[in-house]
């Protein structure tokens, strides 16, 4: 073996590694991407699931200050006269309604969070089995369901049980 053919082969192989090493860094960097990347959707994902319940907690406070039923001549839904949310007093005033950007607790709406909305439906459930819906009024336990969506997407749900105050 002569000195020149040996260095040859050292310069080949000195080649070859700096190519592997190149490559070992580029797929080191490359994964540090990727990971930087699905961190950052991660947060993005807990971020978006505390905003939809902290929205759907703030329906349900509101929720916890009007009466069950209507006092007197209860009817399901607005009572006559009562022709805007500031104006519902009892829970199945609020049955379908849609809030969207979404409302907080003070009746504000939150005009921050565009894109977000709010659902509830109020209904009248068996006290035997709450997941039975029965005809409206017909029993003295509510189940009120507050949906939150960031468009067509659900991200929160809230169900809570109140039975008719008497
Ligand atoms: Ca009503
Ligand atoms: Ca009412």
């Amino acid at each position: 073996m002569t000195p020149l053919g040996g260095r040859s082969r050292s310069a080949g192989f000195t080649y070859l590694e700096a190519l592997i090493a190149t490559i070992v860094v580029g797929t080191a960097i490359a994964a540090g991407l990727l990971l930087l990347g699905a961190g950052t959707r991660t947060d993005a994902a807990a971020l978006e699931r505390l905003t939809g319940k902290s929205v759907a907690q703030e329906l349900r406070d509101l929720l916890e200050t009007k009466t069950t039923e209507d006092a007197e001549d209860p009817v399901y839904g607005p009572e006559p006269g009562e022709g805007s949310v500031a104006q519902y007093d009892d829970l199945d005033d609020f049955n379908g309604q849609v809030f969207s950007p979404p409302i907080n607790s003070r009746l504000e709406v939150m005009t921050d969070l565009v894109g977000w909305s709010q659902e509830v439906l109020v209904e009248s459930v068996d006290p035997v089995d709450p997941s039975v819906v029965v005809a409206p009024l017909s029993t003295d336990l509510v189940r009120i369901r507050i949906v939150v969506r960031l468009g067509d997407t659900e991200v929160a749900r809230l169900v809570t049980l109140r039975a008719h105050e008497r």
